[in-house]
């Protein structure tokens, strides 16, 4: 090879390397040139064939071509590796002004949301807030509540019975047996949960549903007390114009009792007298059967000559108005287009 022929090898191979547009193609060109059939290689195998005093020149030569293109590939190279970083980090940037993706919110359930509402009104008036068992026996279901086993009004509360004879409670008046055995009067309490009726199910009517029961035993307390604190709570629930309504009705743990009615200026202008639950003073035979057990615990028979009011409402009927909601069955049908409208601030 002529030096004329070197110096082109040397142009072209420069050009070669400053043209690639990317690593594999200055991979392509170190190869072409420099790899073990590569051009400048080849040139170096043919110096054996020369005299001694062309192939010093031509050698020197050669070396000199080599170190040229490696530090060409070297330089290009280093150029490649960061315009690709800055390719990636270019498309991996993240936008921070973009919008975030919506994360799906849960809500209250509004059985769940007229629950709380009711229990933060009994708060502020100073009740205690407790839970009792939902499987129950008959003493504190039925017979501590003046409902023995032959008794009709076991008829109106149709019962799921377990094997061993307890029972799935049917209201929660249970929690009135309860807490009276356990705390001293006076007392102010309300509890609630499910409860449980082996009934027909219909628009009003469901197998299970929830109920708020209150309870208030003292000295001298009346049934201007119960008016009273079911007005406050209607007005609570229902804003300040809200009024209720007794109408005479019985039920065997209460003596005079009621059912009661809230009245309430719908916004939708569905105005109505809405059946929210039964209520009463607490009946004699009750405090006594609540002695009874205390004294069965050896515990103090306290409330033989108190006086008490007490009162059972079902939330479902009352987020039923207050929202809109047609069926009770939609309550526990786990549906999510119905659900789905509970979410966010809503109440
Ligand atoms: C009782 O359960 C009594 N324990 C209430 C009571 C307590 C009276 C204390 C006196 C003193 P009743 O069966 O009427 O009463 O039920 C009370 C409320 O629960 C009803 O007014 C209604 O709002 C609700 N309720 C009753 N049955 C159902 C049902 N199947 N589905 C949905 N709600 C119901």
């Amino acid at each position: 090879m002529s030096e004329v022929l070197s110096e082109t090898l040397r142009e072209e191979a420069l050009h070669a390397v400053g043209a690639a547009p990317d690593l594999p193609a200055l991979q392509a060109v170190k190869t072409r040139y420099l790899g073990k059939s590569g051009l400048v290689t080849k040139e170096l195998g043919r110096l054996g064939q020369l005299p001694p005093e062309e192939r010093r020149r031509r050698g020197a030569e050669l070396n000199v071509l080599r170190q040229a293109i490696e530090a060409a590939l070297t330089e290009r190279e280093a150029v490649l590796k960061r315009e690709a970083l800055d390719a990636r980090l270019a498309s991996e940037a993240l936008d921070v002004t973009l919008p975030g993706l919506p994360l799906p919110a849960g809500g209250l359930h509004p059985t769940g949301r007229v629950l709380g509402d009711l229990t933060g009104i009994f708060e502020r008036m100073g009740y205690e807030v407790v839970e009792g068992p939902e499987v129950e026996d008959e003493q504190h279901n039925f017979e501590a509540l003046n409902i023995p086993w032959y008794h009709p009004a076991r008829d109106l509360q149709d019962t799921f019975w377990l094997e061993d004879g307890r029972l799935l409670r049917t209201h929660t008046s249970n929690m009135q047996i309860r807490y009276m055995v356990t705390h001293d009067p006076p007392l102010k309490m309300v509890s609630r949960g499910k409860v449980y009726r082996y009934e027909a199910t219909d628009a009003t009517h469901e197998a299970m549903f929830h109920q708020l029961e209150g309870l208030v035993v003292g000295d001298g307390i009346s049934m201007a007390d119960l008016k009273g604190t079911l007005a406050e709570m209607a007005r609570g629930l229902f804003g300040p114009g809200a009024r209720v309504r007794f109408q005479p009705s019985y039920y065997p743990f209460v003596e005079p009792g009621a059912d009661f009615a809230v009245w309430w200026d719908n916004p939708r202008g569905e105005s109505k007298w809405l059946e929210l639950g039964g209520c009463g003073m607490v009946h004699p035979s009750v405090l006594r059967a609540v002695d009874d057990l205390r004294e069965a615990a050896g515990r103090e028979r306290v409330y033989e000559g108190k006086t008490g009011f007490a009162f059972g409402l079902g939330p479902e009927r009352i987020a039923m108005l207050k929202y809109g909601i047609p069926d009770i069955r939609y309550f526990y049908a786990n549906d999510p287009r119905v659900l789905g409208q509970f979410r966010g601030e809503l109440g």
